[in-house]
């Protein structure tokens, strides 16, 4: 259709608009909403959809038994420029229902009310039953070609290209509830590889709360809110779930992980991944390892404090979400290595004294390094969230030539469970040919019918053996790439519902990472373990998760203790040192700064030549500014200012510049922040963020009259961490420094626990 002249002057007069804003926030600050600008007034003339924004990818557009089908990924969103009925008519009206006279009643013939309501009635589906909170990328995986000698994979050969799509995770919260509450989070990869599409679904934390499959039932109930009230929201801090975890001591391991800053990462990107399990690969000749993954974040792995996470879950709860689709949309893709700890297949599977079969524990990077086979880099975010997020089905059972599973009793059940989870919350068992969950590979099974089946299979012979269609399909050898069950002996042995002995030892680990950890990260387990149990009722849960913890520090009892008020019981056990593992501590290195976000307060009547200087260098260094200003709209030089001192808080900045000092503006009766007492000079809400994100051990930059801003909030040119000088670039230079160690760790005081 050609569009009338009207309608082509109205759209070059927007596409002016989108070019002046476009310029004014160039470089863009990502989170806006639409492809373009919207008009201020409702536009008239029809339009087909806007594209999707650049940042944005979907599934491929295949077939539902994984052909391509060369059409456009817009193809299978909304189409044409007038709103239609769910079959495609043409409508004119979608606001009044069809009634008898003005004043009604409505008219049960009213196909197209029916249609609309009915469909809303049933826009819910059943959120996942752990892992409902998530959210996904787009991504492609290199293989480096590194895992040759041991498996057999096509993704892992040298230069071959996998698409991805990953979804991160909290467990216990439901779909609506915070991301920066304490929990383990999922990790979950989804490879279309052209031998089939193969899911690693891990956590961030290498052990599980428990070594069989049976109890994963217990240990969630326990974690999920109390069954009476439905309190509290995804967070362990209560009675069943330290009930639990006291009794069931295996689950002491995990949880310890969990009380560390591992519990509270900064961002989805900057965590590590891991597959829990020991899997068994296979290579060209047959020839088995046994092997565990990991995934290590180009950015470090990083944590928030506690207090940041407590205050995000108010300020910010989608505070890892929108950190993972900025980074994206600005361009700073997160990225990933894969990396595997390869062992010998031994028959009785264990490596070092380690029984690789129990996934209560991990096998040390020291005595088992691990080696890098690829690279997985994040550059799509989803076009929509139900679409692909919310329905994307991973299985652990989803696996491809050269990678089979172990006798992990863990694992066996979840072999299980994820196939059959997906009939209850996708409707049935042709999830799969849902777009996100389409295989890129073809498929040629002879599964049939069932709801919302979308292939269109020919043929009169879903049987096989037949000669009605030709014997196909035939089954494959594994020359021409078929999945073969890796033959293990499987020793006589007599039915029994126990476990081997190898499992009884629930303490040495817990202690071996206890004893990696720096005094800073001991701190805060102690601070989290007297936080939790300190949330709970009933005094002799206390107790008993007390002398948990005296079975594997004293020090670490003691401490807890003393933040109860309870006195500290002695171990039971024996208390051996463990060989440290240095690979578990968080701290120490130097990493780079990419996507962080730079909270810059700017004084509208300041050098704003200066000050254009400094973002322009924040968004070279892959950071994002936000300027802080009195007020919203734009600064005198046309910079727009995203944050004012009503929105602004410091958890939402890893580092603050104070580029100016702007004079207060706080009528104290209409924001309580702004009442606080102090110096007149200087707004409280700017006080209240220089303490915080001091307190929060952020670095901070402050140049000319920023100063007053610093010392106003208590700190000095002196401290930690605060870097002062005249020039903004050169202050911000300085700041960039310390941020590659991520917070300024000397400024709590060095306690040895
Ligand atoms: Fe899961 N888990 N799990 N899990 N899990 C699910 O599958 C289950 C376990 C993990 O983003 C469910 O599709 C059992 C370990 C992730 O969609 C369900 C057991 C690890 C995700 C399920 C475990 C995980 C899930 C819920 C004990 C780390 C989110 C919805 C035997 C290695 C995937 C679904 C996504 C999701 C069962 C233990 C990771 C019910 C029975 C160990 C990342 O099938």
């Amino acid at each position: 259709m050609t569009p009338s002249k009207p309608a082509r002057a109205a759209r070059k007069a927007a596409r002016n608009v989108v070019a002046k804003a476009a310029e004014m926030l160039e470089p863009p600050i990502p989170g806006v909403p639409a492809p373009e600008p919207p008009a201020l007034e409702e536009p008239t003339e029809p339009v087909g959809p806007l594209p999707p924004r650049a940042d944005q990818a979907a599934p491929d557009t295949r077939t539902p038994t994984g052909a391509e089908t060369g059409a456009p990924s817009t193809a299978v969103g909304q189409q044409g420029p007038y709103l239609t009925t769910a079959q495609g008519a043409r409508l004119r009206d979608t606001d009044h229902s069809l009634k008898a006279g003005e004043r009604g009643p409505t008219l049960l013939q009213d196909h197209h009310l029916r249609e609309k309501i009915t469909h809303f009635d049933h826009e819910r589906i059943p959120e996942r039953v752990v892992h409902a909170r998530g959210a996904g990328a787009h991504g492609v995986f290199v293989g480096y070609g590194a895992a040759d000698g041991v498996c057999r994979a096509g993704f892992l050969a040298e230069g071959t290209e996998t698409p991805v799509f990953v979804r991160f995770s909290t467990v216990l919260g439901s779909r609506g509830s915070a991301d920066t509450v304490r929990d383990t989070r999922g990790f979950a990869t989804k490879f279309y590889t052209e031998e089939g599409t193969f899911d690693l679904v891990g956590n961030n934390i290498p052990v599980f709360f428990i070594q069989d499959g049976i109890k994963f039932p217990d240990v969630i109930h326990a974690g999920k809110p109390h069954p009476d009230r439905e309190i509290p929201q995804a967070q362990s801090a209560h009675d069943t779930f330290w009930d639990f975890v006291s009794l069931h001591t295996e689950a002491q391991h995990h949880t310890m992980w969990n009380m560390s800053d591992r519990g509270i990462p900064r961002s989805f990107r900057t965590m590590e991944g891991f597959g829990v399990h020991t899997f068994r690969l296979a290579d060209a000749e047959g020839g088995t390892s046994l092997a565990k993954f990991h995934w290590k974040p180009t950015l470090g792995v990083h944590s928030l404090l506690w207090e940041e996470a407590q205050m995000l879950a108010g300020l910010d709860p989608d505070f890892h979400r929108r950190d993972l689709y900025d980074a994206i949309e600005s361009g700073a893709f997160p990225e990933w290595e894969l990396g595997i700890q390869v062992f010998p297949d031994t028959p009785d599977q264990m490596f070092e004294g380690i029984d690789l079969l129990d996934p209560t524990k991990l096998v040390p990077e020291e005595l088992a390094p691990v080696q890098a086979v690829g690279r997985l880099t994040l550059n799509g975010n989803p076009t929509n969230f139900f679409a692909e997020t919310e329905q994307v089905a991973f299985h652990v059972g989803h696996l491809v030539p050269g990678i089979d599973v172990t006798d992990d009793p863990l694992l066996q059940a979840r072999l299980f469970s994820y196939l059959d989870t997906q009939i209850t919350r996708l409707g049935g068992p042709n999830f799969g040919q849902i777009p996100v969950n389409r295989p890129h590979a073809p498929v040629n099974d002879m599964l049939r019918d069932g709801f919302h089946q979308q292939a269109v299979h020919g043929g009169a012979a879903p049987y096989k053996p037949n000669t009605l269609d030709g014997g196909c399909p035939f089954v494959a050898g594994a020359d021409v790439g078929a999945f073969v069950d890796t033959p293990v002996t499987v020793t006589a042995s007599t039915k029994v519902r126990s476990q081997p002995a190898s499992y009884d030892d629930h303490f040495s680990q817990v202690r071996l990472f206890w004893q990696s950890m720096t005094s800073v990260e001991k701190q805060h387990i102690v601070q989290a373990y007297t936080f939790e149990l300190g949330k709970c009722y009933e005094q002799v849960i206390k107790e008993r998760q007390l002398l948990a913890l005296a079975n594997i520090d004293a020090m670490l009892c003691q401490e807890v203790a003393t933040g109860l008020g309870l006195p500290a019981p002695a171990a039971t056990g024996p208390l051996d040192d463990e060989v440290p593992s240095p690979a578990l501590s968080q701290l120490g290195g130097v990493w780079p700064p990419d996507g962080r976000t730079v909270g810059i307060l700017v004084d509208p009547a300041g050098d704003l030549d200066g000050l254009a200087a400094v973002r322009q260098a924040v968004f070279s260094a892959n950071m994002v500014p936000l300027l802080i200003g009195p007020r919203g709209g734009n600064l005198p030089n046309g910079l727009p200012v995203q944050r004012t001192f009503l929105t602004a808080r410091s958890v939402e900045f890893d580092t603050v510049l104070l580029a100016g000092s702007p004079a207060p503006d706080a009528p104290p009766g209409r924001d309580a922040k702004a009442g606080a007492a102090g110096p007149a000079t200087v707004d409280p809400r700017v006080r209240l963020l220089v303490e915080e994100v001091y307190r929060h051990a952020k670095v901070i930059g402050a140049w000319g009259a920023g100063t007053d801003a610093l010392t106003a909030g208590g700190c000095s040119a002196g401290d930690a961490g605060v870097v002062t000088g005249e020039d903004g670039s050169e202050v911000f230079a300085g700041v960039l420094e310390l941020l590659g160690g991520h917070r300024v760790w000397e400024r709590f005081p060095a306690v040895v626990v």
